[in-house]
């Protein structure tokens, strides 16, 4: 990935950029799931805010491909329907975006990341995996992260397709982390041995992201 491919830092990205050097939002405090629904400095929201680089990239599910490659024994190449072929399934969980707004109960549908390992069978020293998206974006997740039992490759929201802004047709969802670990409009899947940062955890954001620790921004 070189910058080339990024489109050009928009207000909200540089905000978030000097967000991250200041240390905002953060609380000092940190909770338990099981006790605390709400993580600590989040806020409820009713609507779904959009969050992204500023650019909506033009993907449908007829031109919608997906690639998960590196170290897997099986690479996959599928368009929406193989990918619709697979085994769906519907969780619902709360979205925690670091901004600080939270929204709970969302229906999501699709294949669970679970599903998803089971197919492409990482190799086993594939310990990280990094989503590559439309408009350039990446993010970085430790495989067990990635294999949360409530983790999948979604296609709708509350029963409904997943909406260009917010992602569709097909978007990651990991619920136990920050929202910037669900890469919206999809497209590469890689498996690697080593990690490799992302478009925010390169910019101050902290590598794993766990909303009731308050791991906001990085240590350093
Ligand atoms: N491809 C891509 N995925 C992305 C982003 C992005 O800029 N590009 N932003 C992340 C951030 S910071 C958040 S909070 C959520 C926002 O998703 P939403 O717009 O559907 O609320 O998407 C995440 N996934
Ligand atoms: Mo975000």
């Amino acid at each position: 990935m070189t910058d080339d491919d990024l489109p050009p830092d928009s207000k909200l990205t540089r905000s978030k950029q000097r967000w991250a050097r200041e240390g905002k939002f953060l609380t000092g405090r940190i909770a338990r799931p099981e006790e605390q629904r709400l993580p600590p400095g989040q806020h409820l929201t009713m609507d779904w805010p959009v969050l992204d680089l500023g650019v909506t990239p033009k993907v449908t599910r007829d031109s919608w491909r997906l690639d998960v490659y590196g170290a897997v024994e099986t690479p996959l190449f599928w368009n929406f329907a193989d990918f619709t072929a697979q085994p769906q399934q519907t969780f619902v969980s709360d979205i925690h975006c670091v901004t600080t707004w939270s929204r709970y109960d969302n229906a999501w549908e699709g294949l669970s990341t679970r599903e998803l390992l089971a197919a492409c069978k990482p190799k086993d020293d594939a310990h990280f995996v990094v989503l590559h998206s439309h408009d350039g974006y990446t993010t970085n997740l430790a495989l067990e992260d990635f294999a949360a039992e409530d983790a999948l490759l979604a296609h709708a929201w509350q029963g409904q397709p997943i909406d260009g802004e917010h992602g569709g047709p097909v978007r990651l969802i990991v619920p136990h982390l920050y929202f910037w670990k669900s890469a919206k409009w999809l497209q590469r899947i890689e498996f690697v041995t080593e990690d490799k940062p992302g478009y925010w955890e390169v910019r101050g954001y902290h590598n794993r992201g766990d909303p009731w620790l308050e791991q906001r921004y990085s240590e350093d």
